[in-house]
């Protein structure tokens, strides 16, 4: 999963990457404009532990979270926040995570998460709509009257009222993965990073941008980044007493992630075994042969069936073979949906 870091300058986005990536990107104003910083995290997971314990394999592999920043955000006057390079990065991600500053800014500006946030997504609205006019501008002097046409009529009014693509109703799957290629802006999961000065790291986010990010069905962390990023450097003891100390139970990535995965409607299932133990993230809802693609297509095409059984029942008893003794590992077909936890070993035709 690509998550990219957007907001206005000065809000902190490099300072939040740092904090979730425990890299030293330079941050300020005099950090070079228009570098792109990129890193990954792996996702903690107690689960590939267990199992890592169970089999002492040779490979442990964790999921991956990888971050962009790279989209600085001017203030200035509507439609000119993002520019085409901008814009770009953005369409790339599986999801937008923007940066809000919660703190006083640099001149003594006061913080105004709520309009900063409303600035941003007009913004990506409106840069959806550019590209939709433009689309239909050459769709009609083609002359065409493909069904397309009037899809995209339907989504440019949705945004002309201000309802941003993720929250239209009305659009059948079909349809969407036709637009699939647009890789709209306002489509993609948004999760807002409320950045703050540490002593407001355990209060709550002010009840105005709780209450857009409920009704907009957006994701919310509030997060301290600049003492985040000092704790992301630590060693694991040092970071715990001293996440303690600040009145948090854990370092705020651990909390990001989890915001993110449940906006993504992400689960992982897992794989166990002498070679590898391994977490695989896959979208809630998908069948056995689907997720099984995920780690190759071959075993999706030739997917006979799967042999399942839960993390903690393997864990508990010891061996697969003590699981099918006792009735855990289960066979199902090709029309199973996986669940979150769920340890599984495909059988497939090649
Ligand atoms: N007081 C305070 N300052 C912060 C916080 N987070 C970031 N800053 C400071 O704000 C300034 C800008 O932070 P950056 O992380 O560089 O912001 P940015 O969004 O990446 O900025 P651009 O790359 O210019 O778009 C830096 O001087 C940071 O040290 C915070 O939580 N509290
Ligand atoms: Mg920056």
């Amino acid at each position: 999963m690509k998550i990219g870091l957007v907001g206005f300058s000065g809000s902190g986005k490099t300072t939040v990457f740092n904090a979730l990536t425990g890299l030293s990107a330079e941050t300020g104003f005099t950090a070079a404009r228009g570098r792109t910083n990129l890193g990954a995290v792996k996702v903690p997971d107690a689960r590939v532990s267990a199992l890592a314990d169970l089999y002492h394999p040779k490979k442990t592999t964790f999921a991956e979270v990888a971050f962009s920043d790279v989209a600085a955000a001017a203030a200035g006057a509507q439609g000119q926040s993002l520019d085409e390079a901008t814009l770009r990065a953005m369409r790339e991600v599986d999801a937008l995570c923007q940066v809000v500053r919660g703190f006083t800014g640099a001149a003594g500006e006061a913080p105004e998460p709520l309009s900063e946030a409303q600035n941003l997504e007009n913004e990506m609205n409106l840069a959806d709509l550019i590209l939709i006019e433009k689309r239909l501008e050459k769709l009609k002097k083609e002359k065409s009257k493909s069904s397309e046409v009037e899809l995209l009529e339907r989504l440019k009014t949705a945004l002309e009222t201000g309802t941003p693509l993720r929250n239209l109703e009305g659009v059948g799957a079909e349809e969407w993965v036709a637009l699939s290629g647009y890789r709209f802006l306002t489509q993609k999961p948004l999760l807002l990073v409320l950045n703050v000065d540490e002593g407001n790291a355990t209060n709550p986010a002010p009840a105005d941008l709780a209450a857009h990010a409920h009704e907009a069905g957006l994701g919310l962390v509030v997060l301290a980044g600049l003492v985040e990023m000092d704790i992301a450097q630590m060693e694991p003891e040092d970071q715990k007493e001293f996440v303690a100390s600040l009145g948090l139970t854990e370092p705020a990535v651990g909390r990001f992630i989890r915001e993110a995965y449940t906006l993504l409607e992400l689960i992982s299932f897992l794989t166990a075994g002498p070679d590898e133990c391994r977490a695989w993230p896959i979208r809630r809802g998908l069948t056995a042969p689907k997720a099984a693609g995920k780690i190759h297509s071959d075993i999706e095409r030739g997917f006979i069936r799967a042999e399942v059984t839960h993390w903690d029942e393997l864990v508990r008893l010891g061996s697969e073979a003590k699981c099918r003794e006792a009735g855990k590992l289960r066979l199902e077909g090709k029309e199973y949906i996986v669940h979150d936890g769920d340890v599984i070993n495909f059988r497939f035709n090649v």
